[in-house]
């Protein structure tokens, strides 16, 4: 007897272990097979069935609506309330489904009649993933979409990827990213990096893709490709020249544009609704139309005009620097090179910038080339992937960072959002438990830029560590006692408000720790985790140095951007331009990024620079010991394994956030001992 018992026991103990390893995302819903549902049969009306609570669920296709749109209506029928989704296909409709699922609990809102449509057409996640399996900026394991096979070792023993397109696909695997993408609206993904192997246009490549398109589109997620624009050089196109390649990759050659088009024949003959190109052309050594003396104008028509009868469309980058306008401040390039061309694009491109003038730096100003570009349509890239923010190995919130974009940069400026995506093959999908977060946020955010931060933590905590399938989750439960909560609404101390307030603060935290008072770009070179403030190294590009970003000396530190220096400011929309270019009204967390000042200037709180970036280093600290904190109280309500994983990771923030101010503060200090 006390044997079965204790069975059962470790039988349970192992399938909760198992259940809670953070695979099941936002999405640890129950099968309860229970509601009845009737409208077509499809992807929505299985997800309802089996995971929906309530009794009874209409699917009505209404072509009135428009795309992606759904209506949630409840009704009264023979005394019982029964929910009607109406949407223009059944795309809208698992929008919808999956509405209704993640409401389910809230007893406030479950009765009320809701109307969503995504605010962006292009919802789009952008995978740097390369052919051979791994992931440029990845830190949660390899490619979920490309497999490569070992060729060898490496001088210090890391194992050698090679390409291998043998390799089979998991399409189980894909099918859970595709329904997890769906879940939160992101309607396209763009399989592979921008620094972009020719090979991606391959014959045996483009049938994986199609592969890939037949998988997710059941679940309204396109496929894009990014493209080497020097393809026609070493790639053969389905009927073009025998199979020749071209000797050039000019935009204005006829065999170039001969090439393109028959490469998107070729495409389009196999995935009819194949979404289009990322480029990412003349930038860190990649090929593009300036090789040739052309404008990017010149090179996204060229490919524009390929895809345009099949109603594809160019994401043409603007993250751009050291090819046209060498030794010119790194962060007015992108306007130096695009502002002239305003205007000259097709109306199939969309230039596709950064949030930042720089590089997804912990806090940067917002890129002016929103501002500078009208006629043209914009949309921003977002990363998800935290390069510069700790990686996988550190809690960081970002949807406060990007709605503090979005404060500068109105979010109908644009037609559509991009972002660097955090997936790999890790268990988990992102390493870090916390990073699903971004994941999360990035596609809410697209769907509705008007969210805020809160609301899309707190939705994500409770679906992420509150009870698995608990209808009454968002009211009285455990995770939640001692709150006074409502849907969108939380007051008072239980472990949800104590991990909310956490993430809330995370990203202040972090720039806390890696750039007080407008410090930039002083990471370890090329791996972007720790510090290197003394980086400095004569064989690499200058602007890749992190001397170069904070120049400090004897007397002075910071970056002059005003106009007695680079005049980047100059590139901004009024007010921003005087705003920024004045010491006087700059604001202090932009500080050393716009203005060089001596180490003897006072901030607004009468302390000195050093003492100011002290500051900043102690309270990130600080922030991390209480994350630390709270994350101990949390114990008794989150599962093992996802406990323990996290606690992991949060000593290993604290020790970097402590060697990150020791690092800095011993080198800049030195700046200012006698
Ligand atoms: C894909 C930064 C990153 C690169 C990345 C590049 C880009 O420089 O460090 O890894 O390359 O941005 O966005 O193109």
């Amino acid at each position: 007897m006390k044997k079965t018992v204790l069975l059962l026991m470790m039988m349970t103990f192992a399938w909760m272990a198992k259940a809670e390893d953070g695979h099941q995302l936002w999405l640890r819903y129950q099968p309860v097979n229970k509601a009845k549902v009737t409208g077509p049969e499809c992807m929505a009306a299985q997800e309802l069935k089996t995971y929906y609570q309530g009794e009874s669920v209409h699917l009505v296709i209404d072509p009135a609506m428009e795309e992606d749109a759904y209506r949630i209506k409840v009704k009264e029928e023979k005394g019982k309330k029964v929910k009607e989704i109406s949407a223009k296909n059944e795309i809208g409709l698992l929008y919808g489904a999956y509405e209704l699922l993640r409401r389910q609990g809230d007893r406030e809102t479950g009765s009320q009649d809701i109307t969503s449509k995504p605010f962006y057409k292009l919802r789009i996640l952008n995978h740097w993933d390369n052919l051979n399996g791994t992931i440029e900026r990845g830190y949660a394991g390899l490619s979920i979409f490309w497999k490569g096979k070992e060729g060898g070792k490496t001088r210090r023993g890391h194992t050698i990827f090679v390409e291998d397109p043998d390799q089979p696909i998991d399409t189980e695997l894909i099918k859970e990213y595709a329904r997890a993408n769906a879940s939160i609206g992101i309607n396209g993904t763009v399989l592979n990096n921008v620094n972009a192997s020719p090979k991606m246009l391959s014959a045996v490549y483009i049938n994986k893709v199609k592969q890939y398109a037949d998988i997710l589109r059941p679940y309204g997620i396109k496929v894009y490709l990014s493209v080497n624009f020097a393809s026609p050089m070493t790639i053969p196109a389905k009927g073009f020249n025998g199979g020749k390649p071209v000797k050039t990759a000019d935009p204005l050659n006829a065999q170039v544009k001969a090439w393109w088009k028959a490469k998107a024949k070729e495409i389009y003959a196999v995935i009819p609704d194949f979404g289009g190109f990322l480029v990412k052309a003349n930038s860190e050594g990649q090929p593009g139309p300036f090789d040739y003396k052309r404008t990017h104008a010149d090179g996204a028509n060229m490919l524009a005009d390929a895809v345009k009868p099949f109603g594809g469309i160019i994401m043409w980058r603007s993250f751009v620097y050291g090819a046209a306008h060498p030794g010119e401040d790194r962060v007015k390039q992108a306007v130096s090179e695009f502002k002239d061309l305003d205007g000259k694009f097709r109306d199939n491109v969309i230039l596709q910038s950064k949030n930042g003038p720089l590089d997804f730096q912990p806090r940067e100003p917002y890129a002016p080339i929103f501002d500078n570009i009208h006629q043209t349509k914009q949309m921003a890239e977002l990363q998800i992937t935290q390069e510069y923010l700790g990686q996988s190995r550190h809690l960081v919130y970002l949807a406060p960072m990007w709605r503090e974009f979005f404060g500068f940069v109105e979010p109908s400026r644009l037609v559509g959002i991009a972002g660097v995506a955090n997936i790999g093959l890790d268990r988990n999908w992102c390493g870090h438990h916390f990073s699903q977060a971004n994941w999360y946020a990035f596609g809410r955010l697209a769907w509705d830029p008007t969210l805020t931060s809160e609301q899309i933590a707190q939705e994500w905590l409770v679906s992420t560590f509150g009870p698995a399938g608990d209808s009454s989750r968002l009211t009285g439960d455990r995770f939640l006692s001692g709150c006074n909560a409502s849907a969108n609404n939380l007051t008072g101390t239980c472990p949800l408000s104590g991990l909310l307030s956490v993430m809330l603060r995370s990203r202040e935290a972090c720039v806390d720790y890696m750039m007080p008072i407008g410090l930039h770009h002083i990471f370890a070179f090329d791996e972007h985790y720790g510090p290197e403030p003394d980086g400095y190294n004569p064989h690499v590009p200058y602007e890749w140095c992190p001397v170069y970003y904070h120049q400090a000396n004897k007397d002075s530190i910071g970056f002059d951007r005003t106009h007695t220096g680079s005049n980047a400011t100059a590139q901004y929309r009024e007010p921003y331009c005087q705003l920024y270019d004045d010491i006087n009204t700059c604001p202090e967390r932009y500080l050393l990024w716009f203005h060089r000042v001596p180490w003897t200037y006072r901030l607004k709180s009468g302390r000195t620079v050093l003492e100011e970036m002290t500051f900043h280093y102690d309270r990130g600290v600080k922030e991390v010991e209480d994350f630390i904190r709270v994350w101990n109280e949390a114990k008794p309500f989150i599962d093992d394994q996802r406990w323990q994983e996290v606690d992991a990771r949060l000593q290993h923030q604290l020790d970097n956030a402590k060697e990150w101010r020791s690092t800095c503060l011993n080198y800049f200090g030195s700046f200012t001992r006698p």
